[in-house]
């Protein structure tokens, strides 16, 4: 079915520690995702790129975190621009590093609130991003949106009242396999569920993804995916700052991605943590596009019935 879909870029790296990740929107242009989509049968518009308030907001009692004012700004400004998205339009976020998703993710939560639905979030990546103002050990916030998000760790008065929390119970986490002592714990305390590269290995991919999109859909929810680039393989994948050897496959990704199309659930998509600076070219972005093209119905054979259910 034709969907209309935004493309909005996401150009923040202030939350990652090496710099690169603003060239993220640009390289997934470059690698025509507009194109790719609209030959999928998609109405397409880019509507450009978000820019960051400018903001100063108190310090907070850690000192190692970066960049704090500018990463503020990001949060809020995309919260502002992730808020305006009408229902009938499936924002693709194209990132910059994680942090994106402290504002992509609250907007799209308020947004299925107004249609009296809740929020399932995806979260796809080699990392939990769980960690708070007080926890975090680098001091890089993109490693924090979900306790944002989430509400379970305070973030004010440095970050925006949340327009949508997302309840933790609504979130899957595939692809997990750097996880500190802080974030395990974080993660123990809540019903979060977590499929880690361990549990992938025992039970295939296909096992939580389908038990997380039978309840999205048993409850009538609307479908956040967020994908972290460091979820897949790093020979695969290069172009990320924080790189960790064991990640999804490109079967496995291509996999889950023809799934959600299938499901039909998905109504917004982040793109998160793509650094051309660390590509070969080009190889990264190419590989996303790919993956998005499969998330909105690029299908090898086309097969009478859902693969699911
Ligand atoms: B990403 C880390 F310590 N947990 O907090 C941290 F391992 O968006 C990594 O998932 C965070 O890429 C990674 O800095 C954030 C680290
Ligand atoms: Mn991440
Ligand atoms: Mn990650
Ligand atoms: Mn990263």
């Amino acid at each position: 079915m034709a969907k209309h879909i935004t493309l909005l870029g996401a150009p923040i790296q202030t939350g990652a520690w090496r710099r690169g990740c603003l060239m993220g929107p640009d390289a997934l242009r470059t690698a025509d995702l507009a194109a790719t989509l609209t030959v999928l049968g998609h109405d397409v518009t880019d509507a450009g790129d978000v820019s960051p308030e400018v903001l100063s907001v108190p310090a907070t009692e850690n000192q190692t975190i970066r960049d704090l004012d500018l990463c503020a700004g990001w949060v809020r400004a995309l919260q502002a621009a992730a808020g305006k998205v009408t229902q009938d339009t499936i924002p693709v976020f194209m990132g910059g590093d994680h942090l994106m998703a402290a504002g992509t993710v609250p907007a799209m939560a308020a947004r299925a609130e107004t249609d009296g639905r809740p929020l399932f979030v995806l979260w796809l990546d080699a990392h939990s991003d769980i960690h708070d103002f007080d926890s975090t050990d680098s001091g890089n916030l993109h490693g924090t949106p979900v306790a944002y998000f989430t509400g379970l760790s305070d973030f004010s008065p440095q970050f925006p009242v949340l327009p949508g929390r997302v309840d933790p119970a609504n979130i899957c986490m595939i692809g997990l396999r750097s996880v500190d002592p802080h974030e395990k714990a974080a993660l123990a305390r809540t019903e979060i569920q977590v499929a880690d590269m361990r549990a992938i290995d025992e039970h295939g991919i296909a096992a939580p993804l389908r038990a997380f999109l039978d309840r999205v859909e048993a409850a009538n929810g609307h479908l956040h995916v967020s994908f972290d680039v460091d979820f897949l393989e790093p020979d695969i994948a290069p172009a990320v700052g924080t790189t960790v050897p064991g990640g999804a496959s490109f079967r496995e990704a291509h996999l889950v991605m023809e799934w959600l199309h299938d499901s039909g659930l998905v109504t917004s998509l982040d793109i998160a943590e793509l650094n051309p600076f660390m590509d070969e070219r080009g190889k990264t972005a190419r590989l996303m596009v790919d993956f998005v093209a499969s998330l909105f119905g690029k299908s090898v054979l086309d097969r009478p019935t859902r693969a699911r259910g």
